[in-house]
């Protein structure tokens, strides 16, 4: 990872939309770090057009209005498919896909799981914060054991929550990280560090919600960042099952855990390498 931070975003990512998110929401966070990460690469010779997004539905999903990059405001668990479309409609853009827990585990799960398959070549920020929250706080697969709501019968959740990056592992996922919303400088790493990579790049935020899961809030104590990405998979295994998911003093590792590089897929479709290579604009470069 690399050492010097940016401090200032470029104020050409702002829109003028006024932000409805929580006071104290963390998303805020997570807004300026995808900023960082964008002014990094600008900084770099990436150019504002160069990415686009894709949203799902939910608190996160407003990100769309305030980070001014072009996209598509998508479907509640379709965050995934929308941007390996926009990917597949024009390969030379970076694709960052912004998706809820929700979005992504629940509703979503089965993209999650077949793009890791298919190593679609775009990044997918998952603001977890272990509730569908705009919907008022009803369980997600990652809400925590007893995680309290108003849809289980006792009024607590009764199972264990599930660890996202021992799936995406399963999955074939070729680059899985963690981050702590709540530390926009080093997130912003990561997000480029995504962006970066060759294939289909997970990032999981580990976000508070300060309205409607109280309980996980302030775990930043339990947090620390791995000095490099684990080489093996078992090394990889050993380090996410540090944290199981549920309220407790485990400790919570943040970085990258797992990368390596395959063929992706837009590298099996003959028909974008003309695209791919001559730069041009989406399908209407091809020659027929
Ligand atoms: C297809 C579909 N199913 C369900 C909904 C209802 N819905 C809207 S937002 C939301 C919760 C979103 O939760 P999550 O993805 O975790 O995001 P958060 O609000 O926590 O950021 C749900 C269930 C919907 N809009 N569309």
């Amino acid at each position: 990872m690399k050492k010097e931070t940016i401090d200032q975003h470029d104020k050409k990512l702002d829109t003028k939309y006024q932000i409805s998110w929580c006071p104290g929401c963390p998303n805020f966070r997570i807004l300026e770090a995808a900023k960082l990460a964008i002014t990094s690469l600008i900084n770099q010779g990436y150019k504002q057009t160069d990415f686009a997004m894709a949203t799902g539905i939910g608190c996160h999903g407003k990100i769309f209005d305030y980070l001014n990059i072009s996209g598509f405001y998508g479907l509640h668990g379709r965050a995934i498919p929308t941007a390996i479309g926009l990917k597949l409609g024009n390969p030379n853009l970076n694709i960052i896909a912004f998706a809820g827990d929700g979005d992504t585990y629940s509703e979503g799960l089965q993209h999650f799981i077949s793009a890791g398959k298919h190593n679609a070549d775009i990044a997918l920020f998952v603001h977890d914060n272990q509730s569908f929250s705009l919907t008022t706080g009803q369980p997600t697969p990652t809400s925590e054991k007893g995680f309290k709501n108003k849809i289980d019968i006792h009024g607590e959740k009764p199972t264990n929550p599930i660890n996202p990056l021992m799936l995406a592992l399963s999955s074939g996922i070729t680059f899985i990280a963690r981050a702590n919303a709540r530390d926009p400088q080093q997130t912003a790493k990561i997000m480029e560090q995504a962006i970066k990579h060759k294939g289909f790049a997970f990032v999981e935020i580990i976000q508070d919600c300060v309205v409607f899961n109280v309980p996980i809030n302030n775990r930043d104590k339990n947090m620390y960042y791995l000095d490099k990405t684990p080489t093996t998979k078992e090394e990889a295994i050993k380090l996410i099952q540090e944290y199981d998911y549920n309220i407790g003093d485990g400790k919570i590792a943040l970085g990258v855990f797992w990368q390596e590089q395959r063929p992706t897929l837009e590298d099996q479709f003959p028909q974008l390498q003309n695209i791919i290579k001559n730069k041009v604009q989406g399908w209407k470069g091809l020659k027929r």
